[in-house]
């Protein structure tokens, strides 16, 4: 048996910030485009990919950003985007900034939606995992300001039905924690999709900067293999405002194998024909949940947020 998903990974080159949300979602076209050639049916998009990566700018007044967040979704940027998903039969997974008003008070999500063949949404992932600092930090080259411009997601880790598998949503930092694949194939995962924008430099660990590359594909690779699913990881790359962006966007197969990898730092698409059904060969295997796994000796996992050492 085969369950053929040809998936693309819409790799972006840097956005300025003065570029427009319309120049941005023609890029995604473009790319929307080339993955229908290519005979793709769901063409994953970056981490806040409809403008600049504006959390490396402090402003003191959140009302100050508010001109980087999406109100509504679709709007009149993104309804070609839409609409070409639509024409040409190809779903997509984009990531924003999310402003939305509930029960009377605001919030602010770094959000990912998943968009189907019909151009529907089917399905919001608002990110969990804030990576950075809330307050200005003027020593740092450049800020990372997530925990001051976003709140924690409150929509948890969802799997979603759809592509005729079942697909799951991170973004960004996410894929460092091994908790986001394991509740994600919990409920089934096939395929986690994901965007980033990540820093070559780290500004607290300097002596970490050569090894972004590795860490991105190590905790990735070890995801999808220990969760038998497949992960599309595609980043924001090149050189943004002053930031160098790491690309290396890829496809990781069940078994933890590369099997696509972008090759340059600007808009890219590369693509692979993901068999759902090789999630299997892991999953019945061994790493078989209901066969293996012991949670209650993973107790610690849900009931501390920090560790406990021994008395
Ligand atoms: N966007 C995002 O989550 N980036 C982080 C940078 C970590 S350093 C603050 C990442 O994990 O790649």
């Amino acid at each position: 048996m085969t369950r053929m998903l040809t998936i693309g990974a819409a790799q972006l080159g840097p956005i300025a910030r003065t570029e427009s949300r319309a120049s941005a979602v023609a890029r995604m076209i473009a790319l929307l485009e080339k993955a229908a050639a290519r005979g793709c049916r769901l063409v994953v998009f970056p981490e806040l990919a409809l403008t600049t990566f504006f959390p490396r700018w402090y402003e003191a007044e959140l009302s100050a950003v508010d001109g980087w967040y999406e109100a509504e979704m679709p709007n009149a940027d993104t309804q070609p985007l839409f609409d070409a998903a639509k024409r040409l039969g190809v779903g997509f997974y984009l990531g924003y900034a999310e402003l939305t008003v509930e029960d009377g008070a605001t919030h602010r999500y770094n959000t990912a939606i998943l968009v189907d063949e019909t151009g529907a949404i089917i399905g919001k992932y608002r990110k969990v995992h804030l990576p950075g600092h809330r307050e200005d930090e003027p020593w740092r080259a450049f800020q990372h300001l997530e925990k001051r411009y976003f709140e924690t997601g409150n929509l948890g880790f969802g799997a979603f039905k759809g592509f005729d598998g079942v697909m799951g949503m991170a973004l960004c930092n996410d894929r460092r924690w091994p908790e986001t694949y394991r509740v994600l194939a919990l409920q089934g995962a096939e395929v986690m999709m994901l965007g980033y924008n990540t820093p070559m430099h780290y500004p607290p660990v300097p002596q970490h900067d050569h090894l972004q590359g590795f860490h991105n594909h190590l905790c990735m690779q070890a995801g999808a293999y220990q969760n038998g699913m497949w992960v599309v990881a595609v980043a924001k790359a090149g050189y943004e405002e002053g930031c160098e962006l790491l690309g290396q966007s890829c496809i990781i197969a069940p078994t933890g194998e590369i099997v696509a990898m972008a090759g340059s730092q600007g808009d890219e698409l590369i693509t692979y024909d993901c068999d759902l059904d090789r999630t299997k060969e892991i999953k019945e295997h061994i790493f078989n949940f209901a066969l293996h796994r012991e949670p209650e000796a993973y107790r610690l996992i849900t009931a501390t947020k920090g560790p406990i050492p021994p008395a």
